[in-house]
């Protein structure tokens, strides 16, 4: 038999195709602009309907809490095998829910383990006031209440145990905020909405993160005001109204979610811009962050001339992006900044460190900034999920979670080492290689040892002996590929 000159040319050309193709990926020579994505983590879990925010408890714990919009607590244990919500707290027969009203924010108190005691946000429908005045909307209250678990069921909430904190009337549906957060101090700090008032009057709650003692209690409230809040020791007071002492910081427009990083003390206010910025504020104590003025780092619509106006010192927002896709994935843009957290995970020691966010639309970013100037030095696409997302969630390990608004789901940031495509594409390279290599030795041995390679019998044998070593490699494949998914799972 005569090896033609076509098939050694043939199999010299699979061979060096292959050694390109499995190479360059093995190096790392093929760029690769996505290496992020995401899964469902409680998958055995049933759907849920509306859900708006997610909680861990402790490790000790080991629970995790959910809201559904509608008016509904849920808790489950933190495990892959969960499969059952626990109802915590039901009160959909107060809570009056709309687009981004409803159950919204939620917190354990720091002793929570201790002490049973768990605080809400919620809206409700406000009987007692003439519905003219708020024509053609419905007239809504905002309440923030603190409830206590049954001492005879540690996961359950007594709907009795309810103890009022803020009632806050509002006349518009929208720009409520929502996030309720304790920092280090013990104190709880309560993101409010502007309600189409403007953030910029201090004599009132709207557009404003308030710093609150709930461990106390002061004539007429249940919490007392930290003797340290900015405008504590200013003229006015709570009666006079001039200034309401339980603000910390002002000017914002919708803080739906904002989280604080324990290890550099950053609070992050997510705030839900109008017609042209979605913005990431970095808070501080006594600072005004613009709105109604501003947005962004321009005048706002309502204000298009605000160089004109007199108003207090604005900080520019730590980072903010458009609506407007750029065609640069790694870009932000969306509907809605929804909020992030400092990763402080292990799984991706790469973003250690960076703020991590989503839009509501349902990209997520990471932004890598600097500590000393608070700059943020790049931005990168993570990945991007097909259900809306409503909050970010953050484990005792520090992993990040996303709740899937639309599709009732939750999901967990994961790492796909290798991209279905590249997969496919290594696997087509180095079964090129076996093939070529095991192809061409068997003719090699036939015409060395002088066998007839006509014999369809020998053809076949190389054949199944090629077929065999490239179902072995798939094998392997799929297994390392299944221990990935499990390490990064
Ligand atoms: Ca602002």
């Amino acid at each position: 038999m005569i090896i033609s000159f076509k098939r050694v040319l043939l199999l010299i050309l699979v061979l060096l195709l292959g050694s390109v193709i499995t190479v360059g990926f093995m190096f790392g020579f093929v760029a690769r602009n996505v290496s992020y994505s995401y899964h469902e983590p409680f998958s055995n879990l049933p759907k849920l309907n509306k859900p708006v925010n997610l909680l861990f408890g402790s490790e000790v714990s080991n629970q995790v809490y959910v809201l559904d919009q509608e008016g509904v607590i849920y808790s489950f244990e933190n495990s892959e095998n969960a499969n059952n919500l626990n109802v915590m707290l039901d009160i959909r027969d107060r809570v009056y829910w709309d687009w981004e009203g409803g159950l919204i924010g939620f917190a354990l108190h720091p002793e929570f383990d201790q002490n049973g005691h768990a605080f809400t946000f919620y809206t409700i429908l406000d009987k007692n006031r003439n519905q003219t005045t708020c024509d053609p909307h419905p007239c809504l209250q905002l309440i923030v209440s603190r409830f206590t678990v049954s001492l005879d069921k540690l996961n359950v909430f007594d709907p009795l145990s309810e103890l009022n904190i803020l009632t806050i009337p509002l006349t518009t549906p929208w720009h409520r905020g929502g996030q309720l957060l304790f920092k280090d101090d013990g104190y709880l700090y309560v993101h409010i909405g502007e309600a189409n008032r403007g953030g910029e009057n201090l004599n009132n709650f709207y557009g404003k993160v308030l710093r609150l003692n709930v461990d106390q209690t002061s004539t007429g409230l249940n919490y007392t005001i930290p003797v340290d809040n900015p405008l504590y020791d200013l003229p006015g007071d709570n009666i006079t109204k001039l200034y309401q002492m339980e603000i910390y910081a002002y000017g914002f427009r919708n803080p739906w979610r904002a989280s604080y990083d324990q290890l550099t003390g950053l609070h992050f206010v997510a705030d839900v811009g109008d017609l042209q910025y979605e913005e990431i504020n970095i808070v501080e104590k006594g600072k005004f962050y613009g709105w109604k003025f501003k947005e962004g780092v321009q005048c706002s619509r309502w204000f298009p001339d605000c160089e004109t106006v007199q108003f207090d010192p604005d900080e520019e927002p730590f980072f903010f992006y458009t609506h407007n896709d750029t065609g640069d994935i790694n870009i932000p843009y969306g509907s809605a900044i929804i909020g992030g957290y400092v990763y402080r995970g292990s799984i991706f020691s790469e973003l250690y460190g960076d703020y991590v966010f989503a839009d509501y639309s349902g990209g997520v970013w990471s932004l890598e900034f600097n500590l000393d100037t608070l700059e943020v030095n790049s931005t990168k696409f993570l990945f991007r999920t097909l259900s809306l997302i409503s909050s970010i969630a953050v484990d005792p390990q520090g992993e990040l979670f996303f709740v899937g608004h639309s599709q009732g789901t939750i999901y967990k940031l994961s790492k796909f080492n290798l991209l279905v495509f590249e997969q496919i594409l290594k696997f087509v390279g180095i079964s090129a290689i076996v093939t070529a290599l095991t192809y061409g030795g068997s003719f090699g041995l036939a015409k060395f040892k002088n066998i007839s390679i006509n014999s369809k019998t020998k053809q076949k044998i190389s054949l199944g002996v090629s077929f065999g070593i490239v179902g072995i490699f798939l094998l392997v494949w799929i297994v390392t590929s299944l221990y990935n998914a499990f390490l990064y799972g």
